[in-house]
């Protein structure tokens, strides 16, 4: 398929190590992809789904023990182990490459190895990078060819040139023992072994696109983040545009997609996603902030995913889509998860491949759930009814602000703003959320995860915060930061801020603060709406509540500094000494 030197040899040294009986390029025709999946079918990987009310679409469950990604298997192996940092994992290189290498030798014998040259971002954009993923996976290939560009065109766009990602999957025995995630960004390479799930085998998403992409980006002056991206247009047709970062299955997909509330839909606002993701931001010629989303696809989480909630999501995945791990309903060859309605199939297959009796089904206990908790739809970005019409800009979209986010039952207040870039950066640096199902290990568990990138940056946090405050020096008409948190609890544990399709009014207060068009009050860690100023009109809600969840509660804040700065002194030497400044700012203008 290709004359380029520096791929036929690395496609000819992993086929010696993993010992495939065949090799398929993978060319990115319809005809191929209809025959992959024909083939998945045919031995139970895929089953094809009720193609009148569901066309092209397809169900997969994955093995029980391999359900998230594995951040305790993930490495960065850096020749020095301190540029992976404290918080990452780090393997020496050479120790990991003969350590995987005896797991990979003859993995694929018997079976067929496929060889998908994608493209993240538009092929041949100059914010485009590409991959070459090998895989024994079907349901890997198919994934890729919605979630990336992939094909001939991409092996054209490479041309000789050496300048690719080196991607090696292969599921082995799918052993959670010897699960390996592991990423060279020295060496462009990215090593997955003994897993089939999402964000551990789909190797040009976290993998290429966060974690070695954010290390090309502090050596090439641009931003990898995990962030969503979306546009709102005005009732006179201009469109602003936001990027905002949320850990794992904290909302982003949701934000990305929302439906404007009545209020504004009268008005003739909409809403246009971009991403919901992953950002790649760079300096534009006209001194903003610019971003591509450069992803193809949602793999988005599907409990909770509904008519009411997301009907965008919902929208997407009526057809062209891979369900992973969600309820298989008999009666109709259609899918269910928890959220999608009040009606459970009685005629059902749960994650796991058992049937499965919904009358057992308890919202609290989540091991009798249908679905499984991070269960997740692959489909096309292109499907998507409110898809932006700059999703195949070349450019991007220029970004008026920055929002950082998590899940806090109290501290954060509803949203509020940081002073300038520096003071940003810190106010991304410390955020903190309660862990979900996204990644293997115990949910709801406070967590510091600056910028959304514990799990996602590929070399060591104190550097990725001084390449922020670099990138701030280099922006002359940078965004704007913020934070904002839908997920505040009275003390029935019930969320106080209705969310979803609601978070537009907080979204309006922040662009109007970018155009200085609103006040705002000044408080200890920011800048805080004046409560009249978030538009609750047609809200169940009074301005009373509006308060109670914009108010800063120094005590809580105060207690968090203490685990703020153990943090810092976690990540050590390269925290950068502006973050310690403004600790200090927080510190000193809470205890006023
Ligand atoms: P990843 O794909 O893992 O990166 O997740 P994500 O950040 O895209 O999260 P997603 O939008 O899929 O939301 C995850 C969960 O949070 C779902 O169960 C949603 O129903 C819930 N959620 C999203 N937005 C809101 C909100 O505004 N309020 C509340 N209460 N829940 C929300
Ligand atoms: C996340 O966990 O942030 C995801 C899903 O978006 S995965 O692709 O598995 O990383
Ligand atoms: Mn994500």
């Amino acid at each position: 398929m290709t004359t380029n030197k520096h791929v036929n040899a690395w496609i000819d040294e992993m086929a010696a190590l993993t010992k495939p009986d065949k090799i398929v390029w993978i060319d990115g025709s319809e005809e191929q992809a209809e025959q992959l999946r024909a083939q998945a079918c045919s031995t139970g990987e895929l089953i094809k789904l009720n193609q009148e009310l569901l066309p092209n679409c397809y169900l997969h469950r994955t093995a029980i023990n391999d359900v998230a990604r594995v951040e305790d298997r993930t490495f960065i192996c850096t020749r020095k182990k301190e540029d992976a940092g404290t918080i990452n994992n780090w393997m020496d290189p050479q120790e990991c490459y003969a350590k995987l290498s005896k797991l990979y030798d003859g993995s694929m014998k018997g079976q067929t190895m496929y060889v998908i040259p994608y493209s993240m971002g538009v092929v041949g954009s100059d914010f485009a990078k590409i991959g070459i993923e090998l895989t024994d996976s079907i349901y890997v290939v198919l994934n890729m060819l919605i979630m990336t560009r992939v094909g001939t065109k991409v092996v054209d766009a490479l041309g000789d040139s050496p300048d690719f990602i080196k991607g090696l999957h292969a599921r082995a025995d799918l052993d959670e023992q010897n699960r390996y995630i592991c990423h060279f960004p020295e060496d462009n390479t990215i090593w997955s072994v003994n897993s089939g799930y999402g964000g551990n085998v789909l190797l040009g998403k976290k993998c290429f696109a966060l974690r070695i992409a954010s290390y090309l980006g502090r050596k090439e002056g641009w931003m990898a983040e995990h962030m969503l991206i979306l546009g709102v247009e005005y009732p006179d047709g201009e469109i602003k545009y936001v990027s905002a970062a949320f850990p794992s299955a904290c909302g982003k997909t949701n934000l990305a997609m929302l439906i404007p509330p009545e209020y504004y839909k009268k008005k003739g606002y909409k809403v246009w996603c971009v991403g919901d993701d992953i950002a790649w931001l760079r300096v534009g010629e006209d001194g903003r902030l610019w971003a591509v989303n450069p992803e193809n696809g949602f793999f988005g989480v599907a409990p909770g995913t509904n008519s009411k909630s997301n009907p965008n999501a919902l929208a997407t995945t009526m057809r062209d889509t891979i369900f992973t791990n969600v309820v298989h309903d008999l009666d109709n060859n259609t899918v269910w998860w928890e959220g999608l309605n009040d009606n459970p199939p009685a005629n059902a297959i749960d994650w796991k491949g058992n049937k499965w009796d919904y009358t057992k089904y308890d919202k609290k206990d989540k091991s009798t759930c249908g679905a499984h908790p991070n269960s997740r739809f692959t489909a096309l970005a292109k499907n998507c009814p409110c898809i932006s019409s700059e999703f195949d800009s070349l450019t991007g979209v220029p970004i008026s602000a920055i929002i950082f986010g998590g899940r806090r039952a109290k501290t954060a207040p509803l949203v509020y703003q940081s002073r300038d870039w520096q003071h940003g950066t810190f106010v991304g640096s410390i955020m903190a959320s309660e862990t979900t199902a996204a990644a293997a290990g115990a949910v709801g568990v406070v967590r510091r995860d600056p910028m959304a990138m514990r799990p996602f940056v590929g070399y060591d946090m104190g550097d990725y915060w001084a390449h922020w405050l670099e990138m701030g020096k280099k922006i002359p008409n940078p965004p704007k930061i913020f934070h904002v948190n839908w997920f505040r609890t009275d003390d029935e544990g019930h969320f106080i801020w209705p969310g979803f399709g609601d978070n537009m009014r907080v979204l309006m207060w922040i662009l109007d603060r970018c155009e200085g068009k609103v006040d705002a009050q000044e408080t200890a860690i920011g800048y805080v709406p004046n409560p009249e100023d978030i538009n609750i009109d047609g809200l169940d809600l009074t301005i009373d509540t509006v308060k109670e969840l914009l108010t800063v509660d120094k005590e809580s804040w105060k207690a968090d500094l203490s685990n703020i700065k153990e943090f810092y002194a976690g990540i050590g030497a390269r925290v950068p000494k502006e973050m310690y400044d403004e600790l200090a700012i927080l510190e000193a203008n809470l205890n006023k």
